[in-house]
């Protein structure tokens, strides 16, 4: 397997520190400090691989037998892949009062490290395809293979890489259950605390006591070809300078034009809460387009939202994104 050998200066990386004293004046010029950093190859089809796996057990809508069973999978995987694995059990109430089951799931690489980097997407699939142009599907359960498998199947891809390449570095991979069972759009309510219900929960009970992370990374719809990943607005809001620092990688890697630096749309998504209640600077790599009628992608809560639609090559652009944040800090 081909490694990529980064070179990064040392006074790019923002764990170094710089003892720059004025009065200092060294005899002689130090070689120039050089850390040589391996960054493992993220696999695009592994990726995929994992995708179609979760489609494989139909919609993960909350409440059936295929979200039961593809929560099981989820676990079994992830104690192969972490040294922890934590199973929130939580009630909730939907947009309409019901009462229901969640399940967001936790694992954890290095529990002992203070420095943690927190990943997360939602593994839940929509049980409407509400914005369906042909109206009889609107109450249909969608694959959800960008809304949702698409996020998941990049962040298995990373524990696998995590377990063959350890970092000194602690990382939690949360999966969030409940994102996508907002009002339907027909029935007109404009909702917003409906949506994220999992990591409102956990936000508000983290798997931890006084549980801390550096920054987390969301990651939704980062599965259609031809992707376009503006700067989320509230991501800009909240966490201005990971934002940045993270569309920085992205250009460095060569992925500038999926990666745009432009100002995307306000989304209420997973991260919201994770800012505002749990504290933790989090941003969203989100597929957005400023110009399409709903601003997500063209098939976003459609039936047509299947496996059809994802390109590998995206899995593996916001992959690499990922993994060299992680390998590079
Ligand atoms: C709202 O439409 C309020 N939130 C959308 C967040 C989302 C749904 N991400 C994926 N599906
Ligand atoms: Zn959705």
């Amino acid at each position: 397997m081909l490694k990529r050998i980064a070179l990064i200066s040392l006074v790019l990386l923002s764990m170094t520190s710089c003892d720059n004293k004025q009065n200092s004046k060294p005899a002689a010029q130090p070689a120039p400090q050089v850390k040589q950093v391996v960054i493992p190859n993220f696999n695009a089809d592994s990726a995929y691989n994992y995708v179609k796996k979760q489609l494989d057990f139909g919609p993960r809508v909350p409440g059936s037998a295929a979200h039961k069973q593809c929560a099981e999978w989820f676990v079994d995987f992830f104690s192969d892949k972490a040294d922890t694995v934590y199973v929130q059990d939580f009630r909730t109430r939907l947009y309409d009062g019901r009462g229901i089951d969640g399940k967001n799931i936790i694992a954890a690489f290095n529990p002992e490290a203070k420095k943690r980097i927190l990943l997360a997407a939602h593994w839940d699939s929509r049980p409407f395809a509400d914005h369906d142009p042909d109206e009889k599907n609107w109450n249909t359960p969608i694959d959800g293979a960008n809304d949702g498998a698409s996020g998941v199947g990049v962040l298995m891809e990373i524990a696998r890489i995590l377990k063959n390449n350890p970092l000194n570095l602690g990382v939690d991979i949360i999966l969030f259950d409940l994102e996508d069972y907002g009002a339907p759009y027909f029935l007109n309510l404009m909702t917003n605390d409906d949506w994220a219900l999992g990591s409102q929960y956990w936000a508000k009970n983290p798997h931890i006591y006084n549980y801390r992370a550096y920054f987390g990374i969301l990651l939704d719809m980062v599965g259609a070809p031809n992707p376009k990943f503006p700067k989320e607005y509230y991501s800009q809001q909240f966490a201005p300078a990971l934002s940045n620092d993270i569309w920085k990688v992205a250009r460095e890697l060569g992925y500038d034009e999926y990666f745009t630096n432009e100002l995307g749309h306000p989304i209420n998504d997973d991260h919201i809460y994770v800012n505002a209640i749990a504290r933790i600077p989090m941003i969203d790599i989100i597929h957005l387009e400023n110009n399409s009628e709903s601003s997500f992608y063209p098939y976003w809560h459609t039936v047509k939202d299947n496996l059809e639609q994802i390109d590998p090559k995206t899995l593996g652009m916001v992959g690499d994104v990922v993994v060299n944040v992680l390998y590079r800090n």
